[in-house]
């Protein structure tokens, strides 16, 4: 997410005109950011992929330690959805990428999805 930071030079032009020319005071613009929004990554259940595929997926796609990633597909398979993480869209985008053609690489009918928070 650009954002520009505008630096305006001078004050504001009163009556008198073009100030800028005439006094060479820099104010800074208030600073204008935005948040990025963000994106949940879901995982979904099926009765085929192996269990230690997912849990090999959280540990090296989402960058979960071994016990999270058995936690987190655990919760899945019980659950039948569940959260890998929450990122801004174009690292959500490109993890749902990742999971999916790891999937089909594999032979896998896992299924991965973002959500708007
Ligand atoms: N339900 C699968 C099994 O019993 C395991 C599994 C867990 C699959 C999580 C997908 O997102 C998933 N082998």
């Amino acid at each position: 997410m650009i954002d520009l930071n505008i630096i305006r030079l001078g004050n504001e032009d009163g009556p008198e005109g073009d100030d800028d020319l005439e006094r060479g005071v820099a104010t800074k613009a208030k600073p204008k950011t935005k948040k990025p929004s963000m994106y949940r990554v879901l995982l979904m259940n099926d009765d085929y992929t192996p269990m230690e595929f997912v849990v090999h997926v959280l540990i090296n796609i989402f960058n979960k330690s071994p016990e999270d990633a058995t936690r987190i597909m655990l919760n899945v398979h019980q659950a039948g959805i569940g959260t890998c993480g929450i990122y801004t869209f174009e690292i959500a985008e490109t993890k749902v990428a990742q999971v999916m053609d790891a999937a089909k690489r594999n032979q896998h009918p896992l299924q991965c999805t973002l959500e708007k928070v």
